[in-house]
């Protein structure tokens, strides 16, 4: 037999930070059309996906819900997994950077750059903020502070690992000079040389020691390996790429014939994945393909917005092959896709149940109705027939030309039109018309015969893209040709019966469905603040561990070359302290002497543009800010509880 050609794809692997929305699940289907196009092909795919589980922000989250990471991330990645598998995508293997295999394979992979001296350790520089244990550049600074709390920043130094990124500069930029089709879409590429690669590329800090989550450096422990070299490493230790050794499978599949990935991590795979490769003295992968976004509606999808839309809830609207359909079809290549449920429910209504439902069940229905389900072969072939049987040649070859260029929603397109075209003939041919004489009902059976034969067509190019609709049909159609190649070949239908004829998308009442969505979702987003405060609630004790007290405002003064900053000085029935408050821009001395309001009396003392502030007042409000006063008239000191 001859031996099949290897076909390696892969997904970006998804953080185990949440729940997974369905840009990310965008992702997974178009990798599994892709994947099941190149079968059906007769290609030997390996399709892979996983997940991403180390990194500071899963150490944070898995903290705030009081669980060990490890905890926090098997219940994500169970999540992320289900959907997958809801999504009836064809995967051959899930991998997880809390695999034992990846996390030995990443470490001997950074001690071996290590050893021929492509890692090597040095310091990291920047502004430190001490409290937020993070790193900054000038300009991230606000007001010269910490960006995130406020405080002051120092000049600070911390050992870490580098990777030398501008050995391999010219060598990458002559990769992908030679290699046209590796980074898609090609205005990514520009992109890639003159924003980044050209300038010159910095070396890259490549481990952490300010957190634990992560796989240790060996050979020096306390740093983790920074989580991009962990994650795309996924792409090889999942074929069993051992560095020292390389199983089977490895060297059946490397490297990668394409890499699917969202726009946003272009850099780290056609930049440092690439250079890491070369390093390791690795093949390169042949084509990266950063897709667009799916935004809902023309925002960026974002929790604190409530415009995040999941999977398994449109799943559980309006089933998979739908889900599946609207994602493809509506992305189209090198660009952004909309999602929203009303354009969903219009999608559904006017392409599947309109044009591909109502074709397949006309169709079936018809047999049955003049037939008795049965389906003979053609007599004549008159204009119309070969019209139908040219567009339809055609539109195979579209399918997988397009295919071929990861055009998959132009390619989706395509396989509609076989429906689109089936309709016109419908109508064309009015076979109702047909059906009345018996003198006419010969040419019925021809008309019949070439819309199931087309309709046989269509189920098998559909596949890829829709799998449990395109089995569907081939059971109303009883169709026993499928293999790929008789796409080309209008006529493998033979005498038979077909089956029942069952609807494959009842028409939606979109008022009916959308006022539905409406209520489920505001509950749903009830339950989620519910959950999101349980996270934050604290206990009595821990409230009490904050002492607050009355203080009477005794003088006001501005800070010199600050201009959100005043210095106070309080007093506090025992004591007089200093507080420095950026509250400039609402008060003055004039509004603010003699002003009794609530202090925070026991906060660690900062040094603010080098005044040392002893404590801190509450107030209110981001764009007006009011302090918080006392209702009547308690003398300073008093304790507030
Ligand atoms: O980036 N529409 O993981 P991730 C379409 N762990 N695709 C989207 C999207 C949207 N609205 N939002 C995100 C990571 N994506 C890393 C990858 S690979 C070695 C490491 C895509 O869970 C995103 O671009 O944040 C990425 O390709 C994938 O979903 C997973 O995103």
């Amino acid at each position: 037999m001859e031996k099949k050609e290897k076909f390696y794809i892969t997904t970006a692997i998804a953080y185990t930070s949440k729940k997974p929305h369905i840009g990310n699940t965008y992702e997974i289907i178009l990798t599994d059309a892709i994947a099941r196009f190149k079968r059906q092909q007769g290609y030997d795919v390996f399709f892979l996906t996983g997940t991403d589980e180390h990194g500071e922000k899963i150490e944070q989250l898995a903290n705030e819900a009081k669980i060990p990471p490890k905890q926090y991330v098997d219940s994500v990645a169970k999540e992320i997994r289900d959907i997958w598998d809801l999504m009836n995508t064809s995967y051959d293997k899930f991998i997880r950077t809390t695999d034992d295999y990846h996390e030995e394979t990443v470490q001997k992979i950074f001690k071996k750059l290590y050893d021929q001296g492509d890692i090597y350790k040095g310091y990291y520089e920047g502004l430190y903020c001490t409290p937020c244990e993070s790193f900054f550049t000038e300009t991230q600074l606000v007001d010269g502070k910490c960006p995130d709390c406020g405080r002051e920043v120092k000049q600070a130094k911390e050992e870490a690992y580098f990777f030398k990124m501008s050995k391999y500069q010219d060598r990458l930029l002559k990769y992908i000079e030679d290699n046209p089709g590796f980074i898609q879409p090609e205005s990514r590429k520009k992109e890639m040389i003159n924003n980044f690669i050209k300038p010159g590329l910095q070396d890259l800090c490549v481990s952490r020691t300010s957190f634990k989550w992560g796989i240790p450096v060996d050979f020096d422990p306390k740093h983790v390996v920074y989580v991009w070299i962990d994650a795309l490493t996924n792409y090889i230790t999942a074929l069993g790429y051992k560095c020292d050794s390389k199983d089977d499978l490895y060297k059946k599949y490397w490297p990668a014939d394409v890499h699917v990935i969202g726009k946003d991590i272009i850099r780290f795979h056609t930049i440092y994945w690439p250079i890491m490769l070369m390093a390791l003295g690795e093949e390169l992968p042949k084509t990266v393909y950063g897709h667009g976004w799916y935004l809902f509606g023309e925002d960026k999808m974002s929790k604190s917005k409530g415009n995040v839309i999941y999977a398994d809830y449109l799943v559980k609207k309006f089933g998979v092959d739908a889900v599946r359909y609207y994602c493809l079809a509506e992305m189209s290549f090198a660009q952004d896709g909309s999602i929203t449920y009303d354009a969903i429910i219009n999608k559904y209504n006017s392409d599947l149940a309109n044009v591909l439902g109502n074709l397949v069940n006309r169709t079936v229905s018809m047999i049955h109705k003049y037939f008795d389900g049965k389906i003979y072969l053609p007599t004549d072939e008159k204009d119309v027939d070969k019209e139908l049987k040219s567009s339809i040649a055609i539109i195979a070859d579209n399918v997988e030309s397009n295919m071929n260029k990861l055009y998959v929603a132009d390619a989706l397109n395509e396989v509609m039109n076989i429906a689109r075209k089936c309709n016109k003939y419908i109508d064309e041919t009015e076979p109702w018309v047909l059906g009345k004489e018996e003198v006419t009902k010969e040419r019925l059976k021809t008309v019949l015969y070439n819309l199931v034969e087309s309709i046989r067509i269509l189920s098998i190019l559909l596949e890829p893209f829709m799998p449990e609709t395109a089995t569907k049909i081939q059971k109303q159609i009883n169709a026993n040709e499928l293999a790929y190649e008789t796409v080309k070949t209008f006529g493998k239908t033979q005498e038979g019966k077909v089956g029942e004829a069952v609807p494959l998308f009842a028409r939606l009442d979109d008022k009916k469905v959308l006022e539905e969505i409406h209520n489920e979702i505001s509950v749903e987003k009830k339950l989620a603040t519910v959950e999101d405060e349980k996270v934050n609630v604290i206990t009595i004790d821990e409230f009490e561990k904050v002492q607050l007290k009355v203080g009477q405002v005794l003088s006001v003064e501005k800070v010199e070359k600050a201009d959100k900053l005043l210095k106070l000085e309080v007093d506090l029935g025992t004591e007089k302290r200093v507080i420095v408050s950026g509250i400039a821009k609402w008060y003055n001395e004039s509004n603010l002497l003699n002003k009794k309001i609530v202090v925070v009396t026991n906060l660690k003392p900062v040094k603010l543009r080098g005044i040392e502030s002893n404590g801190m007042l509450l107030a209110a409000g981001e764009e007006d800010v009011k302090l918080l006063t006392i209702d009547g008239d308690l003398p300073a000191g008093t304790n507030i509880h």
